[in-house]
């Protein structure tokens, strides 16, 4: 009787227990990716409940903001309030005096959740930590039933590399603002803080030149596939600057030069060499050379470019116009861009002679130069003199990536076999290319930047870049399909250390953010390398 009487009292005190205070999963099985530097777990749970509030510690707007953001993404699956004030609260965003770092803090004890950082920056990439730490239900955006519970424990994080970087090819295939942002929002949930915007190519010009407007009206009408493409106003740009840096995202411009042009050629005839397009007639060359005299005095506008060869089209890097133009651009796009990067292209420019590519991408990093900003180009652009401050993007060749490190510069990984996105997952993919590699989830995670090309080290690198090449890629389904779950792995091998990173850990925190993508109406690729 009395054994039993104990038993009872046992069980009552359990269900009474577990019935007020809910499970939480502990903070290193929550799922969260990229994977913080330092967690460590201890008994209990903060629960948000109706009352709970968020108080901000310092000053500035971008503290105000991350606030704001906080908020936004709790309320409509708690359907709670969250007010957020100066005054008191069980959430707490501290701004720490001190050298502003990406690095943060979270310390989730019973009573409260506290997020530290030295930077607005960090409080935000706490904020992402935060909302991966509670149930998956928290994407929900109306109300739902769910213990919205964060187990206890402290983490501790700062990221591995300070660029870490997602491209985005609106030339090939046009991207609407509204897909763009929708890109945006993914990217700082996983941490990332550059966005490249590839905005010209051969098939396309996208953002509009108030001193060259034929590269929209002509340049900007077409896309793969011969489809209708499109443009960015310059207000539309600004926008997207502005939805990014909210974000602590910042922008790199990409205008690809002096290949990989055929749409500005083909809106002014004065910037043509006369080299056609592929498999058209080279009659304005002689020998394998571009006959510059006969196109200086009769130049012809290309035809708009609507397939996917690439390397036949090149500025004629010996005309002086070529220059006016190259800075014109330069000048409107350094105006609408508060980040320190222009990006000059520079890649497969197959049809200009190697002293013209040279001297072309030395003029242009001067230009650069003289706006204030300094240039990224793909990893040709270092069988030229770098600039100091010049960043290559290494994306095929490592003796390139050697001769921009002999020259001082540093390298922005982004290797076509690990890092693009366009590349196909298996042969059986039913989007994407394979000239590269074939790239499952795990062949994306599985590489270290501080040691895949050789004699390129740590020091070396700036960052890690995600390249989205659209030449098969046309409507946001489509992007996502290829952007994820891969994204989220680059954001690890960007963010995380090597020594921290774990595949077989990985498999299973991507199932659980597969969850978050599901409630998100993200359509991903369900890759057979994990359980989902
Ligand atoms: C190579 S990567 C290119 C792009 C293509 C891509 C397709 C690079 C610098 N150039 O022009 O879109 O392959 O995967």
């Amino acid at each position: 009787m009395k054994h039993s009487l104990w038993t009872f009292t046992v069980l009552a005190a359990f269900s009474f227990s577990s019935c007020q205070v809910p499970d939480a999963v502990k903070l290193e099985d929550a799922g969260i990716i990229p994977i913080p530097s330092i967690i460590s777990s201890s008994s209990g749970v903060f629960e948000l409940g109706s009352n709970s509030t968020i108080q901000l510690i310092g000053t500035g707007d971008d503290l105000t903001r991350v606030g704001d953001y906080l908020a936004e993404k709790l309320r409509p699956a708690t359907g709670f309030d969250i007010p957020v004030s100066k005054e008191s609260g069980d959430l707490i965003l501290e701004l720490v005096s001190g050298e502003p770092s990406e690095k943060y803090r979270v310390e989730v004890t019973g009573e409260a959740v506290k997020i530290s950082s030295t930077s607005a920056a960090g409080l935000y990439y706490g904020t992402q930590t935060l909302i991966k730490a509670f149930p998956v239900e928290i994407e929900n955006t109306s109300a739902v039933d769910a213990d919205w519970v964060v187990a206890n424990g402290k983490i501790e994080d700062e990221p591995e590399f300070t660029y870490r970087g997602a491209m985005l090819d609106v030339a090939r295939h046009f991207i609407s603002v509204e897909d763009v942002k929708h890109y945006i929002d993914q990217m700082g949930s996983l941490k990332f803080n550059y966005l490249h915007l590839h905005l010209s190519d051969d098939q396309g010009w996208r953002i509009e030149i108030k001193s060259w407007p034929k590269l929209t009206e002509i340049g900007g009408k077409t896309e793969v596939g011969g489809t209708e493409g499109g443009f960015f106003s310059q207000e539309d740009y600004t926008e997207i600057v502005k939805y990014a840096s909210d974000r602590f995202i910042t922008v790199v411009p990409e205008i690809d030069m002096p290949g990989h042009t055929n749409a500005a050629l083909a809106s002014y005839a004065e910037l043509n060499p006369g080299v056609n397009l592929p498999d058209g007639d080279f009659t304005t060359m002689t020998e394998g050379k571009i006959d510059f005299d006969i196109l200086d005095k009769n130049p012809e506008p290309a035809e708009l470019y609507t397939g996917i060869e690439v390397g036949f089209s090149t500025f004629a890097t010996n005309k002086e116009i070529t220059y006016t133009f190259v800075e014109d651009v330069i000048k409107e796009l350094v105006e609408l861009t508060p980040g320190p990067y222009i990006h000059i292209g520079g890649d497969e420019s197959h049809v200009t002679e190697k002293d013209d590519y040279i001297f072309f991408v030395e003029r242009v990093q001067e230009i650069v130069t003289k706006y204030g900003k300094k240039s990224i180009g793909w990893d040709e652009i270092a069988t030229a003199k770098l600039f100091p401050g010049s960043v290559t993007q290494f994306w095929a060749l490592e003796e390139n990536a050697i001769l921009a490190k002999e020259q001082g510069n540093q390298i922005l990984m982004s290797p076509a076999k690990r890092a693009y996105l366009d590349m196909q997952y298996d042969s059986t993919s039913r989007l994407g290319l394979h000239w590269a590699a074939y790239i499952e989830l795990d062949d994306a995670y599985n590489w270290d930047p501080a040691t895949y090309a050789d004699g390129i080290n740590k020091a070396d690198i700036l960052g890690v870049e995600a390249p989205l090449w659209t030449e098969t890629i046309g409507n946001r389904a489509e992007i996502e399909y290829m952007a994820f779950p891969r994204l989220a792995a680059l954001a690890e091998v960007a963010w995380s250390s090597n020594e921290r990173r774990n595949w077989k850990d990985f498999q299973k925190r991507i199932a659980q953010q597969g969850k978050r993508w599901d409630i998100n109406g993200i359509g991903f690729y369900r890759s057979p390398k994990v359980d989902w």
